[in-house]
């Protein structure tokens, strides 16, 4: 008896500690030849490693859930620099599991869906989908949760009016609060419907280079009716859209956007584009349709090379509370019509000043009418506030190629218009703080490392700004990330200050200087300057 005991006792504490996690390793020579014969055993903690290089039947199904402590990953590994590809089936993969980790795959082939999402908690990152003649990536109007997609990339996905390269829903009743994050991804060469296509709850579309739909480059829109689960109602919750930093580029001369409804169901919600590189062709860049609350839109650039830009399309709205469009800092194609009547600051020109249209190169060259004329604080209306904005935009969307890491949007205190800024001459770094009483952070700034100097306040105080003298420590030279760490106190009635460069050619002055010259000569000249 006591043995048994035992026994059982240390079961439950292997169990509760999470100790009985699995790696499952799966490819042509390990002991599990494809995804269906692991997906049936897979437990909260649980990774999955699956070889690359190599391909896998499709119409796998994950139906097993983790937990938000321990998620279920699923992982390609790249060998010889080619990820593991799933291909087939009428669903590639099908993510019916909550908290799950999908990254590392190239999924291709699924004659209805590639990737079928219908979870909560889920992340699907560094992946590639594409030639699937229905959907590339879909989310179930029932069932789906919370979804963030990142640096992943679609291509030659969708079909007809109805099939969409990304269609995303959330449920409303079963998953309340959840949201559509995508950021990073690039789309594009659609094979019919629309790019991203999204009835979420709330979407936040970030940093994304997204072009060549055969219909909207983004289709923001309400649940469906039809498809909704028992218990919700269209009055249930407002669908929130907050778009910024992306690359929207129209290949032909449909609309850009359609924001409320599609005539199947409508958002009645706010929409917030703000930040945005958006090329458009001769039909209108935000056509608004159906239940519609408010749509406003900062810093961005809106171009036709052909000449104006059609902003707006209103007549088939339905606007919950008369037509409110708000916006400032905007830069249009001369000609550009249907402006919204209260946008502010509105710039145009017959260029935007990108460094190469043809080449898809759209930041800005020097002498763009781009730069620095963003609004630096743009106000949400006070009448129709949109929740959590999106701001200042930190990153910038992949350049029309998917990357590993994104890129940081260059430091500047005059912001550009549009999802690129053109670095100012010097790097500067921003935003440090401490993110425990330890540990330093700052933004991330271009370069390939950091410097970070100390130095004492009382020294800098009575030396009247004397950097040389104040400095006493490099606390990292070339550090290769935006965190360091000082557990030193100083003394009684003194204190430390910190400085951060990016390395190697940026400055310790700040990205808006507010002191009177530049600090790099004195603390270059310190015996303890960083080299
Ligand atoms: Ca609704
Ligand atoms: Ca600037
Ligand atoms: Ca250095
Ligand atoms: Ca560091």
């Amino acid at each position: 008896m006591k043995f048994h005991f035992l026994i059982r006792l240390g079961a439950s504490l292997c169990a509760a500690s999470g100790v009985h996690a699995t790696t499952y390793q799966v490819g042509p020579t390990r002991p599990n030849p494809d995804l269906q014969s692991v997906a049936g055993r897979l437990n909260p903690g649980d990774i999955v490693e699956v070889d690359g290089n190599a391909t896998y039947p499709g119409g796998v199904r994950f139906t097993r859930s983790g937990t938000a402590a321990q998620r279920i990953t699923i992982r390609g590994i790249r060998i010889g620099g080619n990820r593991p590809v799933i291909s087939g089936a009428t669903n590639t993969v099908e993510l019916a599991g909550d908290h799950y980790t999908f990254e590392g795959f190239e999924l291709t082939g699924g004659s209805f869906r590639c990737l079928y999402h219908h979870a909560d908690e889920i992340v699907v990152r560094d992946s590639v989908v594409h030639d699937c003649p229905a959907h590339g990536i879909l989310g179930a109007d029932q069932d789906s949760g919370t979804l963030l997609l990142e640096f992943v990339e679609v291509y030659r996905c969708g079909s007809g009016t109805s099939q969409h390269q990304i269609y995303m829903a959330t449920d409303e009743v079963n998953h309340p609060g959840s949201v559509f994050r995508m950021r990073y991804c690039y789309v594009h060469d659609s094979t019919g419907g629309n790019n991203v296509k999204s009835r979420a709850e709330r979407n936040e579309i970030h940093y994304n280079w997204i072009e060549g739909a055969m219909f909207h480059e983004l289709e923001l829109i309400g649940p469906d009716p039809g498809g909704a689960p028992a218990g919700w109602t269209e009055g249930l919750v407002r669908e929130d859209s907050d778009v910024v930093g992306n690359v929207l580029w129209k290949r032909n001369d449909f609309s850009v956007t359609r924001l409320g409804g599609d005539a199947t169901g409508q958002s009645n919600g706010r929409y917030r584009f703000v930040n945005n590189t958006i090329i458009a062709g001769t039909s209108a860049v935000f056509r608004l349709f159906d239940g519609i609350q408010s749509v406003e839109m900062h810093n961005n650039v809106l171009h036709r090379a052909a000449g104006g830009v059609n902003l707006v399309r209103q007549i088939d709205a339905v606007w919950t509370d008369g037509s409110q469009m708000a916006g400032s800092n905007n830069w249009v194609t001369t000609g550009s019509t249907n402006i919204p009547p209260a946008w502010t600051g509105t710039l145009s020109g017959t260029s935007p000043g990108f460094i190469d249209l043809t080449g898809n190169d759209l930041r800005p060259a020097a002498g763009s009418p781009l730069l620095n004329a963003g609004n630096p604080s743009p106000s949400t209306p006070a009448a129709f506030p949109f929740g959590s904005p999106h701001f200042p935009p930190a990153f910038e969307p992949p350049p029309h190629a998917v990357m590993a890491a994104p890129a940081a949007r260059p430091l500047d205190c005059a912001l550009d218009i549009g999802a690129f800024e053109r670095p100012p001459g010097v790097a500067a770094v921003g935003g440090l703080n401490w993110s425990s009483p330890v540990i330093l952070t700052w933004m991330p700034s271009p370069g390939s490392g950091y410097d970070v100097v100390k130095g004492e306040l009382a020294t800098l105080r009575v030396s009247d700004g004397d950097f040389a003298a104040s400095v006493v420590a490099c606390l990292e030279n070339d550090g290769p990330d935006t965190a360091s760490s000082d557990p030193s106190l100083p003394p009684a009635g003194d204190g430390y200050f910190y400085l951060v460069r990016a390395a190697p050619s940026g400055t310790y002055d700040g990205p808006c200087p507010d002191h009177a010259a530049s600090r790099d000569p004195g603390i270059l000249g310190s015996a303890f300057a960083c080299p």
